[in-house]
This record gives structure tokens, C-alpha cells and sequence, in this order.
């Protein structure tokens, strides 16, 4: 299989807790080579922007009150099989159902801070890569 880029984010409850180098520790130690990484606090509308396929959702008000708290650590990701490896790696969206060994399990408190974002598909990854990255950062 071809390499494949996801995008990773480190969110802002994992950022505020100190456990950003642990994180980005398992990231290279799970083999994904990390080809953009930078500090940004998402205003409200830009929280907004990157969640839009969540609008209509009930927790889209808090979700992106959440997102826009504090800074995040936005990553992109490249190895085979990045997108699914990367979301078997941050575990289940709720914490409680997330498995041993994954981050969401390690360090998300609940399903409104689980820590970590990781893209779904490949559609969702190239939008949500070209929603934080230009070209020249990708390396
Ligand atoms: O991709 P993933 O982050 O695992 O879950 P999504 O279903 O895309 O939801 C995005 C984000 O929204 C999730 O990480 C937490 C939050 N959320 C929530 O607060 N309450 C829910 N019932 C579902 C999701
Ligand atoms: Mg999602």
C-alpha cells in the first residue's frame, strides 16, 4: 500500500494537561513520521470551519467551544495505512469504550475531551490537511 497522510490534532484538554510529548513520543513510536506539527489556538470560527460536517449535530455547540478553549498541537501524519492506524491508536470516541493501550483510553477524561482528533477517510483527511497546512509546511 501507497503512504497516506492523516491529520492529528492534539487537543486543547491534552495540550493544558502536559501530555503533548507523550503523545507525539507514542506517535514515532507507532512508526508515523510526522511531515507538518504546529502550535495554533483556534478562534471560534475556525473551530466552526473544520467541524462543519458536525453542524447540525447537538454537541456542535460545545464541541467547538472545546476546540477553540485553549492551543492544540495540529499534526499531519504520514505512514501506510495512516487514517486507520492513527484512529486505532486514539481508540473510540467516548474514552469509557476506549481500549487499553490507546490514547484516548490513556489520557481523553470524557467524550467532550478525548484528547485527540484524527481524520476519518480520505476525503476527510485532504480537507482537513489544506484547512491548516500549505504546501511548503508539509516536509
Ligand atoms: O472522529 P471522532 O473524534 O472520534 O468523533 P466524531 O463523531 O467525528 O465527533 C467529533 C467530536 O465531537 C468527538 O471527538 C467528540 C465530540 N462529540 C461529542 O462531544 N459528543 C458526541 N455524542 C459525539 C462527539
Ligand atoms: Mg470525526
Amino acid at each position: 500500500m501507497a503512504l497516506e497522510r492523516t491529520l492529528a490534532i492534539i487537543k486543547p484538554d491534552a495540550v493544558k494537561m502536559g501530555v503533548s510529548g507523550k503523545i507525539i513520543q507514542r506517535i514515532e513510536d507507532e512508526g508515523f513520521k510526522i511531515v507538518g506539527m504546529k502550535k495554533i489556538w483556534m478562534t471560534k470560527d475556525v473551530a466552526k470551519g473544520f467541524y462543519y460536517v458536525h453542524k447540525e449535530k447537538p454537541f456542535y455547540e460545545a464541541l467547538t467551544d472545546f476546540m477553540s478553549s485553549g492551543p492544540s498541537i495540529v499534526m499531519v501524519l504520514e505512514k501506510e495505512n495512516a487514517i486507520k492506524d492513527w484512529r486505532k491508536l486514539m481508540g473510540a470516541t467516548n474514552p469509557a469504550d476506549a481500549e487499553e493501550g490507546t490514547l484516548r483510553k490513556e489520557f481523553g477524561k470524557n467524550i467532550d475531551n478525548n484528547a485527540v482528533h484524527g481524520s476519518d477517510a480520505p476525503e476527510t483527511a485532504a480537507f482537513e490537511i489544506s484547512y491548516f497546512f500549505s504546501q511548503i509546511e508539509l516536509v
